[in-house]
Formats: structure tokens, C-alpha cells, sequence
């Protein structure tokens, strides 16, 4: 609508000089310097409530302004405003990788089916690692959720997140079918890495596990490595003691925070891995607390800009390809089980797998 705005305009030329004839008629001209300079000597209010067109360009009015400079009245039509250009949409038209939402149960069969290739592995070991509070005990009740078809809750997951709530190393069995079957794969928990070199898990009994030589039930100790000489040392540990595949869980909602320093336990570990040939791969959590558009809708994971952009800072921090990288949702507050969070947590579930069995297959005899 148009309507006039009656301003009091600062010209911010000197006093000596005569203010300046306003040519309403005039074209616009973009801003540049001569706007920089005035828009520097004058003092503005908070909102703007319109602009106006002196003579060499527009200048936006504040409520209760101006300058103390010489003063002139112009009356000018108020469809003045430069067009503000509407915020891009906090999403993607289509997803960046394909989840099949609706064949849950082929993912799932997938699992159930899965058996390791070499007979002289009983059973796929991926150990869990990562910060403090990352979910790491959620991801592996999760998994047993999605595979027993109701929430589970054995490796306790904490309320509060300052200090590892997750003391022992402990292995997760999953109960397939039969009392006494069990699912080809375990999952072990750990305490959560921290930034201070005496708090925490100490980051070379991660690397002890990976190798084997650390027993089930040992109580994680911040301040030293486990010794060989330590009941719970292992020292001649099997294919099956041995780590098949490193998950590293990150929560999304810390990721924008996290410095170089922060991941230095976690690369650590990593390079550790990969000189004995272990594969990895990343789990994002918490991308429910992190992203509203998550928040609303599940399946917008793969569409959230905010998402990727934390999911590519990772991956350039931690140096972990982007397709190892995984967000997932974990059950955290449901007392049933739901088919987006299963869909997600079985697409990285089935990635686990297959690196493993890749793993295993090239393992020595
Ligand atoms: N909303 C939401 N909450 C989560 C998610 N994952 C974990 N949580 C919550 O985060 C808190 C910490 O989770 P844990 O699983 O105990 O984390 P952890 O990595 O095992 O922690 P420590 O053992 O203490 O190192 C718990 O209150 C979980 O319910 C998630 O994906 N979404
Ligand atoms: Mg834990």
C-alpha cells in the first residue's frame, strides 16, 4: 500500500554546506560509499519504521532518531524498502541418502539373517566409544529395542551427563528367538572419553580392548592404563576377543562446539584402529535435540541443512569419511518402540555389519 511518510531526514553533509535538493523522481541508487558514510555519523534507533531517498541514496528511518545535523522534511512514498529476500528453507528438497522408511522389515530380516562367513568366529564384536553422556549405552539399547521389538534399557544410560555414568567394559549379547540363541553380534560398552588426560576412559584401554586383552566386567580406571599383570588383562585373546568394528557415538547437539582438542582422545583411537585394520564408522545421536526439523519429523534426517553441515564438520575434524557417518535417534523417552527410529538405527546397524563381516573375512587364520 502506498502511503507518505513524513520524515525528518539528516543530511550529513557539514553545516556550511546547503542541504542537498531531493529529487523524489530521481532513480534509485544502490548503497555505497556515500551511504557507508552516512549511515557512520548517524545515530540510528533500534527498528526501522520505513526509509527515505536523499540524494544519493537510501537511508533507513528510526523511531525517535536523528542527527543533530541540518534538518529537512520529505515527503516520499513509502514502498521504498530494498525487497528483503525470505530465509532459505532450513531443508532440502530431497534427501541426500535414501532410507527405506517403509521396509523396516527388510532391514530387520537382514540382521536376522546375518551369520559370520568363518566359522571359527562365533560372533561380530563392535565396540562403542566416544564423549561422555554421547549416548553410547542409549545406542546399544537401542539396537536391542529395535531387534527384541520392545524397549530395552540393560546398558544403563544416564540422567546427567558430567561424568561418565558407564564404569565397566561390558559385553552385550542379544537374545535371538530361544532362550539361549543369541544374535552373531555383540556390542561393548566403554566410559565416556574425556578432554583431561585424567578424567575419563584412559584412551589405551580403548586400545587394549581393540586388540583383546581387556576382560569382560573390568571397572575403567581414569587415572591408569590396565596392566598386564591385572586379573581382568587378557593375554592371549582369540579372534572372537578381538574388536571387528570401532563406533565411534558423537551427539549432534555437541558438534557445533567441539574443537580439534576435544576429538584428540577419539583420533587417537582411531589411528590405533586403523593400524590393525579395524573398521569404523560414526554414529550422530541426539539429532532430535539438535534439529527442530528433526524434532518435528524423523524422516527429515537426511533433509536437515543444519544436520549435514555438523555431520561434514565431524567428518573434517575427526577425519571419518562422511558415508561412515551415521545419525541416528535414539530411544530415549518412548516406552514403545516406533518405526522411524527403528528404520535409522537399523540402516547404521546394517553398515556395522557389513563392515565387520569385511573385516573378519580378511582376518589371518
Ligand atoms: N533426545 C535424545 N536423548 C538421548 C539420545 N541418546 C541419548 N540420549 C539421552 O542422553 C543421556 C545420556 O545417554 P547415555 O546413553 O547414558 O550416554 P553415554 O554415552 O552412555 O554416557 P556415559 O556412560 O556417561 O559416558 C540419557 O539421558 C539419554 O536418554 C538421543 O538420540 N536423543
Ligand atoms: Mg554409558
Amino acid at each position: 500500500m502506498d502511503f507518505i511518510l513524513r520524515a525528518i531526514v539528516c543530511c550529513c553533509a557539514k553545516p556550511s554546506t546547503p542541504p542537498p535538493t531531493p529529487t523524489p523522481t530521481q532513480p534509485r541508487t544502490p548503497r555505497g560509499a556515500a551511504c557507508e558514510q552516512a549511515r557512520q555519523t548517524t545515530a540510528w534507533g533500534p527498528e526501522p519504521i520505513g526509509a527515505v531517498f536523499t540524494e544519493i541514496h537510501w537511508l533507513e528511518v528510526q523511531p525517535g532518531n536523528f542527527c543533530l545535523g541540518p534538518q529537512q522534511t520529505l515527503e516520499l512514498p513509502l514502498q521504498t524498502r530494498p525487497p528483503t529476500l525470505p530465509p532459505p528453507p532450513p531443508t532440502f528438497r530431497r534427501p541426500w541418502r535414501e532410507i527405506p522408511w517403509r521396509d523396516k522389515d527388510t532391514e530387520l530380516q537382514y540382521v536376522r539373517n546375518y551369520k559370520p562367513n568363518r566359522h571359527d568366529v562365533q560372533h561380530l564384536r563392535m565396540l562403542v566409544h566416544g564423549p561422555v553422556g554421547a549416548g553410547k549405552s542409549s545406542f546399544i539399547n537401542s539396537v536391542d529395542s529395535v531387534l527384541r521389538g520392545r524397549i530395552a534399557g540393560r546398558a544403563l544410560a544416564a540422567a546427567e551427563v558430567t561424568t561418565s555414568f558407564t564404569k565397566k567394559y561390558k559385553t552385550y549379547k542379544i537374545p535371538k528367538g530361544q532362550p539361549g540363541e543369541f544374535y552373531p553380534f555383540v556390542l561393548n560398552d566403554t566410559m565416556g572419553l574425556e578432554m583431561k588426560e585424567d578424567r575419563g576412559v584412559h584412551a589405551e584401554d580403548i586400545k587394549l580392548a581393540l586388540k583383546g586383552h581387556v576382560r569382560d566386567g573390568y571397572t575403567f580406571n581414569p587415572a591408569s592404563k590396565l596392566s598386564s599383570d591385572n586379573l581382568y588383562y587378557n593375554a592371549e585373546p582369540t579372534k572372537n576377543d578381538k574388536v571387528h568394528v570401532l563406533v565411534c557415538v558423537v551427539p549432534a547437539d555437541k558438534v557445533a562446539l567441539m574443537t580439534k582438542d576435544d576429538v584428540r582422545k577419539m583420533t587417537d583411537i582411531r589411528r590405533a584402529a586403523s593400524e590393525l585394520g579395524i573398521p569404523q564408522l560414526a554414529v550422530i545421536t541426539k539429532i532430535d535435540l539438535a534439529c527442530p526439523e528433526i524434532h518435528k519429523d524423523l524422516k527429515n534426517v537426511y533433509k536437515s541443512k543444519y544436520l549435514k553441515d555438523k555431520m561434514q564438520k565431524f567428518s573434517d575434524f575427526a577425519g571419518i569419511p562422511m558415508n561412515c557417518i551415521f545419525p541416528v535417534k535414539n530411544y530415549s523417552e518412548e516406552s514403545d518402540i516406533k518405526n522411524d527410529v527403528d528404520s535409522l538405527i537399523l540402516s547404521v546397524l546394517r553398515r556395522i555389519i557389513d563392515f565387520g563381516e569385511d573385516f573378519i573375512s580378511d582376518m589371518e587364520t
